[in-house]
């Protein structure tokens, strides 16, 4: 019997007991061997709280390992297999945790389906200035949980002596309500295109993790104040929990600094419309945190708890992701503890028409984006080049003006431009400006990092034109 979990971590064996349906049923039982705990991309601690039991409900869970080539790298640990008087099927049944995620839009090109992660096709994403709420990108990491609004309660930790609050959805309805449109963005938006440089760990966005909604909440400022909270501690931190969790309960969480948590001018939600409607459930329902020119880490979903504390939040994506690193440093180098968390994202945008690899007409070529820049800061200007960044032309801005150290929303932009005779094809490239004259760099290679977040380099596009 190799299933037996032994004190000393070179000899751990962990069962792998292949018995789901939505695994590979054929597969005999397995156990893999303690050389594997250190190198397992998941990190060490969240693989051995499996160790010594079946390892489905993890797997249903972190459905990324129903792939081949996980099974083909797990094979060279394989040790054993059990014998069919260890297999306790009853056990072993595990309902799946993704059953109940609710349906999607059919036109969202999905990255993962379990946890659920999909975008807008680009001719999509830049139709309408606000994004509808069926084709708004999702970034989930757990199973989508299903709150029910009536017994839902929000709670927020009052200061040392003060009291706790336990708000009801009505009890939230009571403050005022305000209004106002962000654009939430992915800190791996545009991913893939950094993985084309050089390979990083991540889902592979494209040019779509990125989206425009009208949030309507409560401020978190408001809710703060009555729960007793002061802006006395300029160093302390607002933390968030979801109410989604891991096999071991443990919630999604994340943390922004109080002094942006307490400023009525940060703009700072706890939004429970979205364009004018309920949240739909991918994107927090009831109840999602929304943070005004931050990366989209940060506004948590499902909201289950807010804490004012000492320090960042302790979770896992406050702390060991959702950083950036030079290009120098790899899997073997890397310190989380030594970068800052990812709050206020750079300027960015991308061309959505026409798309890579497309045939134009000759003549002329309409050239359609987005721009946006974080931390309130307005986009003054997007440059657009038709010859891979020799010449630029200056892209006219669409969608809502913004507001001077608020503009928490994109602007769309176009440029009509003719086209020069005998053009067999087009290098098209954009670059965006904002307010502070920041710029986006001409290429992935200085800001590559192993996460393969923070991607603004010039967005190029490659078409060919009919003859
Ligand atoms: N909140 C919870 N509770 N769970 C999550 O997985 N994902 C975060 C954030 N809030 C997440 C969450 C990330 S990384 C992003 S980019 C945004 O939600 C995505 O929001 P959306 O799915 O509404 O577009
Ligand atoms: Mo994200």
């Amino acid at each position: 019997q190799a299933c037996r979990l032994k004190s000393t971590p070179a000899r751990l064996c962990i069962r792998a007991c292949c018995t789901n349906d939505s695994f590979q049923p054929q597969r005999p039982s397995f156990t893999f061997s303690g050389e594997f705990v250190d190198i397992h991309p998941g990190g060490a601690s969240k693989l051995m709280l499996a160790a010594g039991g079946p390892l489905e409900p993890f797997w249903a869970h972190y459905a990324v390992h129903n792939q081949p080539h996980v099974q083909e790298m797990l094979a060279e640990y394989k040790i054993g297999e059990l014998s069919p008087d260890d297999k306790a099927p009853s056990v072993l049944k595990t309902s799946d945790p993704y059953a109940d995620d609710p349906t999607r839009h059919s036109a969202l090109k999905v990255n993962t389906q379990h946890p659920f992660n999909a975008e807008p096709p680009p001719e999509l994403l830049t139709e309408n200035y606000i994004t509808p709420n069926p084709i708004f990108f999702t970034r989930n990491h757990l199973p989508v949980p299903n709150v029910d609004p009536d017994t839902y309660r929000l709670n927020v930790a009052g200061p040392p002596g003060g009291q706790s609050l336990c708000l009801s959805l009505d009890d939230l309805y009571q403050f005022p309500k305000h209004e106002v449109t962000v654009t939430l963005q992915c800190a791996g938006n545009r991913r893939s295109e950094m993985t084309q440089f050089k390979e990083v760990r991540g889902l592979e966005w494209s040019l779509g993790a990125i989206s425009t909604a009208r949030w309507a909440g409560a401020r978190l400022c408001d809710v703060l104040a009555q729960a007793g909270h002061q802006l006395c501690e300029t160093e302390a931190h607002v933390c968030f929990e979801g109410l989604d969790s891991d096999p071991t309960g443990t919630p999604y969480g994340a943390s922004i600094p109080l002094a942006r948590a307490m400023d009525p001018e940060a703009e700072v939600l706890l939004a429970y419309e979205m364009n004018g409607q309920p949240l739909p459930r991918d994107h927090g329902f009831p109840v999602r945190v929304v943070v005004p020119g931050v990366v989209g880490a940060r506004h948590v979903k499902w909201l289950g708890r807010v804490s004012v504390e000492p320090e960042e939040s302790f979770s896992h994506w406050q702390r060991r992701d959702y950083k950036g690193f030079s290009p120098s440093v790899d899997w073997d180098t890397v310190d989380f503890d030594s970068a800052p968390s990812i709050q206020e994202l750079p300027v960015q945008s991308a061309i959505t028409q026409p798309k890579e690899g497309e045939t134009i007409e000759a003549g002329e070529v309409t050239v359609r984006g987005y721009a946006w820049s974080g931390g309130g800061r307005a986009v003054v200007r997007v440059d657009v080049s038709l010859d891979g960044g020799l010449t630029w032309q200056v892209a006219e801005l669409e969608g809502e003006e913004q507001r001077a150290r608020k503009a928490w929303a994109w602007r769309l932009w176009h440029l009509q431009a003719p086209l020069p005779a005998g053009k067999k094809e087009l290098n098209i490239v954009c670059k965006a400006v904002d307010d502070s004259y920041n710029v986006q760099p001409d290429t992935v290679a200085p800001i590559w990092n192993l996460r393969g977040v923070l991607n603004n380099a010039w967005h190029r596009v490659h078409v060919h034109v009919a003859p």
